[in-house]
C-alpha cells in the first residue's frame, strides 16, 4: 500500500509539473484528492490493514495529499503569475507616444464678427443689452414711430403670432424699453445685438431670420458729428484704416434726418468692381438722428436730450470682410464652410 500511495504522489507531481493549463490543474486535483479520486480509493482500503500498519500508512498518506496540494497551489500561483505579466505586457500604455489630435470646434463666423462689433462699441463706452425676441406691438413699432396702418409698417413683413405679438423684425424695441427703463433723466449709450425675424423667401441675399446690432446714445447736445465720429471709427476698425465714410440722406420713421453709410471700396479704388457696382462705395449701415416722437414717447423730453441710432446687419459685414457670397452659408452649417473661419 506504501508503494501504491508513493506511485500516486510521483504520477501525480510529474503530471502537475507538465501541465500549464490551470483548468487541467483543477481536473488533476479532482482526479487525485477528489471524492472518487485515486488517493482517495487507495485510503479506501486501510480498513483491511493491521492496528500496526493503520497509523503509518495514515501519515503516509497525509503527506502524500499535502505534498499533491502544496505542488498544485504553487503551480498554479506560477501560472497565475505568467498570465498577469503577459496581460499587463498586452495592455501596457506607451505614455511617451504623442496623444492622438482631438478635432476642436471654434465659435460660427458670425458669433466672430458680432462680438467683434460689440467690443469694438464696448471700447467706445456702449453698454451691450438684450431682450426678448418675441415682442409686442407697442415696442416693435409704435414706440418707433411707426403707428398702426403707418405705410412702413409693411418695409418689412412681419411673423405675427397674435394681433398683438411678433417676432420682432430689428432689434430697436431693446433700445426702446431701455430709454423707458432709464426714466428720461440719465444718458443712454447701449447697443443691441440679436436675432430678428421677417417674412422673406430666403436666397442668396435674404434671410427669414438674421441678426442686427443697433446703437443708441442719447444724452444732452448729442449731434450728427458724434454720430459721424463713432461710425467713422467703427469703419476704420472693422475694414481697415484705409477706408473713408460717406453719409447719404435717406429715410428711417424712427430718425430724422437720416442717412446710410457706405465705405470706400478697397478692391477698385473708385474705378469699378462687382462688390461696389463701379460706385466705388459700398452701403454698410443705416442711422440718423433720434425722431422727436421716439424721444418723448420713452419719457426723454426733445428739447432737453437729443440722440443718434444706428442699424446694422453682420451678415452683411461678415459678407463684405470675408466674400461670403449667398446668407444661407451662416445658417446651413455646412462644416467646410464653417471651417475656413476657425482662424480668421
Ligand atoms: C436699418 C438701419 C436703423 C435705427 C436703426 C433706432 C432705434 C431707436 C431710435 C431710433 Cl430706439 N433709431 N434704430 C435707426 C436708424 C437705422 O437701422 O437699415 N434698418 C432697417
Amino acid at each position: 500500500m506504501k508503494d501504491q500511495l508513493k506511485a500516486i504522489e510521483i504520477e501525480a507531481l510529474e503530471k502537475i509539473n507538465k501541465t500549464e493549463d490551470i483548468k487541467k490543474l483543477q481536473d488533476i486535483k479532482v482526479a487525485y484528492l477528489g471524492k472518487k479520486g485515486s488517493l482517495t480509493s487507495v485510503l479506501r482500503g486501510m480498513g483491511k490493514l493491521s492496528k500496526e500498519e493503520r497509523p503509518v500508512v495514515g501519515e503516509l498518506a497525509n503527506a502524500v495529499r499535502q505534498q499533491i496540494t502544496a505542488s498544485l497551489e504553487e503551480k498554479i500561483e506560477k501560472l497565475e503569475q505568467i498570465a498577469l505579466e503577459k496581460q499587463l505586457e498586452q495592455e501596457a500604455i506607451d505614455v511617451t507616444l504623442p496623444g492622438r489630435p482631438i478635432k476642436l470646434g471654434g465659435p460660427h463666423l458670425l458669433t466672430k464678427i458680432m462680438e467683434e462689433i460689440e467690443d469694438l462699441f464696448i471700447g467706445m463706452g456702449f453698454e451691450v443689452r438684450e431682450g426678448p425676441e418675441v415682442e409686442t406691438d407697442y415696442y416693435n413699432f409704435e414706440a418707433l414711430n411707426l403707428p398702426k396702418n403707418h405705410p412702413a409698417r409693411e418695409m418689412q413683413d412681419t411673423f405675427f403670432i397674435t394681433k398683438d405679438l411678433l417676432m420682432r423684425t430689428q432689434t430697436s424695441p431693446v433700445q426702446a424699453r431701455t430709454m423707458e427703463a432709464y426714466g428720461g433723466n440719465r444718458p443712454v449709450k447701449m447697443i443691441s445685438p440679436g436675432k430678428v425675424y421677417r417674412r422673406d423667401t430666403d436666397d442668396a441675399t435674404h434671410s427669414h431670420q438674421f441678426t442686427q446690432i443697433e446703437g443708441l446714445y442719447v444724452d444732452k447736445h448729442v449731434r450728427m458729428s458724434d454720430l459721424k465720429g463713432v461710425l467713422d471709427i467703427f469703419a476704420k476698425k472693422m475694414f481697415g484704416n484705409d477706408r473713408d465714410i460717406r453719409l447719404r440722406p435717406s429715410f428711417f420713421p424712427f430718425t430724422e434726418p437720416s442717412v446710410e453709410m457706405d465705405i470706400s471700396c478697397k478692391i477698385c479704388q473708385g474705378k469699378g468692381c462687382s462688390i461696389c457696382k463701379g460706385s466705388g462705395w459700398i452701403e454698410i449701415l443705416g442711422a440718423g438722428m433720434v425722431h422727436p416722437n421716439v424721444l418723448s414717447r420713452a419719457g426723454y423730453d426733445p428739447n432737453i436730450y437729443s440722440g443718434f441710432a444706428f442699424g446694422m446687419g453682420p451678415e452683411r459685414i461678415a459678407m463684405l470682410k470675408y466674400g461670403v457670397k449667398d446668407i444661407r452659408q451662416f445658417y446651413t452649417n455646412d462644416i467646410r464652410f464653417l471651417k475656413q473661419y476657425h482662424n480668421a
